[in-house]
């Protein structure tokens, strides 16, 4: 280990934040890049499974606090981005890395929405399981990623309890609402439980952003913090789980739960869910579609610099 390598490691040990302008190892710099840019595009392209419901919600208020949702998503986004250009990333590469199938987004994103209570599955499972992952992030070795988590995981955990409200006024509504919500658990739950990545016996990136401090807690450990947190969650809601496995295990002081089928988690990464394809082309036009607003605003800030020159 060289010098440098050492100091760097001493401060990630010492719980220190390593900020741009530090001597950081490349493999560091490239592993944030990766995990930043992927969680930016998830943020992104997390907004089209809502989106598909805005003009479809079942009141005003449910149209507004769905829309404000999906808004916090493009700026988790940002912040994001802008976490990872701080790192020397250009964010025009990024999205073409997304846009070509280069760069991976979160699995979850690649399913569909069918009825009104997967907005409420998303926001309880789907936010529910960000949070848990996200939380530890807030203490992660890179300052700007740490730093852009504290307030991600503020707006998430409002996403998460309007998603809770959602599926509890419709658990506790007519037949046909139960029977809604009920299926729409069904269908996010393995989904949301994959969210949190393989198994550690089968995580090659683990270990590594373990010693890096970039992970504090292994893909297992976050998977098995969510189903404790939401087995008493779904009790209240009075939605059963779709895993007659889950049992409270008293030695352990944890919810047992079924075997997941982790074949489905590697197809939809290699692109073979169900909405791979139609996420990606939708994310390429209105890609395409904002050029202009990206040529205005790059010619209006062209403009204003030219413009304070002058004056200077
Ligand atoms: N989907 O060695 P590991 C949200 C890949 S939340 C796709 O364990 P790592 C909020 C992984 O990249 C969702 N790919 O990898 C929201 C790696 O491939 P690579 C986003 C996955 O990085 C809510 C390979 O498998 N959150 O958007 C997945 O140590 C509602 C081997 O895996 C984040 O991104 C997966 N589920 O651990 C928005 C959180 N899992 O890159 C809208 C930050 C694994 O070597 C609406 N990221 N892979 O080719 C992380 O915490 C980590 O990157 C993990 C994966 C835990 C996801």
């Amino acid at each position: 280990m060289t010098s440098q390598e050492q100091d760097f490691q001493a401060l990630v040990d010492s719980d220190q934040r390593i900020e741009p302008r530090d001597w950081m190892p490349e493999a560091y710099r490239k592993t944030l890049i990766r995990q930043i840019a992927q969680h930016a595009h998830s943020e992104i392209i997390g907004m089209q499974p809502e989106g598909n419901w805005i003009s479809r919600a079942p009141s005003l208020r449910r149209k507004a606090i769905l829309m404000a949702k999906v808004q916090d998503e493009a700026g988790h986004g940002l912040y994001l981005y802008a976490a990872a250009e701080t790192l020397g990333a250009d964010r025009a590469d990024l999205l073409d890395m997304l846009h070509n199938g280069r760069q991976k987004y979160s699995s979850i994103f690649n399913y569909p929405t069918l009825t009104w209570a997967d907005m409420g599955a998303i926001g309880w499972l789907v936010d529910g399981a960000a949070i848990v992952n996200q939380v530890p992030l807030c203490r992660c070795s890179y300052g700007p990623y740490a730093r852009a988590m504290v307030r991600v995981c503020k707006e998430e955990s409002f996403h998460q309890r309007q998603g809770f409200e959602i599926l509890n006024t419709l658990s506790h509504g007519t037949p046909a609402q139960h029977d809604m919500a009920q299926d729409a658990v069904n269908r996010w739950w393995w989904p949301s439980l994959m969210m949190f990545g393989p198994p550690d016996t089968d995580s090659p990136n683990s270990a590594q952003s373990m010693a890096w401090g970039v992970k504090r807690f292994s893909n297992d450990d976050l998977r098995q913090r969510f189903v404790d947190m939401t087995v008493p969650q779904s009790e209240a809601l009075g939605l059963t789980l779709p895993d007659p496995e889950v049992a409270w295990n008293e030695k352990r002081e944890s919810y047992d739960f079924g075997e997941i089928d982790f074949t489905e988690l590697f197809e939809v990464i290699k692109g073979n869910g169900p909405c791979n394809k139609a996420r990606v082309e939708h994310r390429r036009r209105a890609h395409n579609d904002g050029a202009w607003v990206r040529e205005a605003a790059s010619a209006y800030a062209a403009k204003r610099r030219t413009a304070s020159e002058t004056a200077a």
